[in-house]
């Protein structure tokens, strides 16, 4: 992607690789298996790599950031993981390999979504005790578990899977693509920047800014699952039509789809004009690849 992007996505790489090595029994050794064989599956890394980029850009503790980066990614792992299930969409690929349950069975692929949950939490209070800034960490990661939840991941989820093949009106649509996707996306940048101590004021236009990224990645993934190319993406594609659900393309059609989320991007751009240029150039530049982005 760019030289920011891929530092700190290094960094992350190492941090996570080494949070599952809890097995002393045999079989727990191999549960530490299940668990990295998702989180450490190559993934983009786009939310550690957006929350720790903007908690530097705001100079912020990069321990503290890269607890909350490590947390977020594991939470959004274990998502994929729950999502992927056959009581949930049944996919057999993620991150170009066979998904959890496909390769381990259903039983340890639920458990171990809920270790990666529980893991995230473990992490993030294990940093609160020792931070020198508890009152910004603790509010950072307040708002990461609120995203995470029924106001957010979950709740979006929930709509989602219980109004698949049902037309929706246009607030219900909102509604899933906000919540499903957008708001860990936006905790990803807000907890950035709550660690980076901005003031009331610049944390709200930072807020929408984050608002309108969250909201154009999943018309980029409702775009990419009718146009784009299965080897890229690493899973299969034409899947949400295969399982009627409710998504931008189907209302909108996929070049306004398309066109819709650049909107958004724009959007984002014009409100994180405020902050100093400088600060925020990785942030430019994750806003081009997304408008671009293939996979
Ligand atoms: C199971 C509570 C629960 C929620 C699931 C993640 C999710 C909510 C649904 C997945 C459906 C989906 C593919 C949504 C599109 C947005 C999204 C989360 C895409 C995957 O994220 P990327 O592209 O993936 O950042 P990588 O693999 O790069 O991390």
């Amino acid at each position: 992607m760019n030289p920011a992007y891929d530092r700190i996505k290094a960094v992350i790489e190492t941090h996570l690789g080494t949070r599952f090595t809890d097995g002393t029994l045999p079989l727990m050794q191999a549960f530490d298996e299940v668990n990295n064989y998702s989180l450490m599956s190559g993934g983009k890394r786009l939310r550690p790599v957006l929350l720790y980029g903007v908690a530097e850009a705001f100079g912020a503790d990069t321990e503290d950031a890269l607890s909350l980066a490590t947390a977020i990614e594991m939470i959004h792992t274990y998502s994929l993981v729950h999502d992927d299930l056959p009581a949930m969409d049944d996919d057999r690929y993620r991150r170009g390999q066979l998904t959890a349950h496909a390769k381990y069975g259903e039983a340890l692929a639920i458990l171990s979504g809920d270790a990666l949950l529980n893991k995230a939490y473990e992490v993030m209070f294990e940093r609160l005790l020792v931070t020198a800034h508890p009152e910004n960490f603790a509010r950072a990661a307040a708002y990461i578990s609120k995203a995470a939840g029924t106001d957010g991941m979950v709740g979006g989820q929930v709509v989602d899977v219980q109004t698949e093949n049902q037309p929706i009106d246009q607030e219900t649509l909102d509604f899933i693509i906000e919540n499903k996707t957008g708001k860990l996306l936006m905790a990803a940048m807000v907890s950035g920047a709550i660690l980076g101590g901005l003031d009331s004021g610049a944390l709200d236009r930072f807020t929408q800014a984050a608002y309108h990224i969250g909201y154009s990645f999943q018309l980029v993934d409702d775009y990419l699952d009718v146009k784009g190319n299965a080897q890229l993406l690493g899973k299969e594609t034409g899947r949400d039509l295969a399982l009627g659900k409710n998504t931008y393309v189907k209302y909108h059609g996929p070049e306004k789809t398309r066109a819709d989320a650049t909107a958004h991007l724009d959007q984002a751009l014009e409100l994180l004009d405020m902050f100093e240029g400088e600060h925020l150039v990785f942030i430019y530049d994750i806003i081009e690849f997304l408008k671009h982005r293939e996979k």
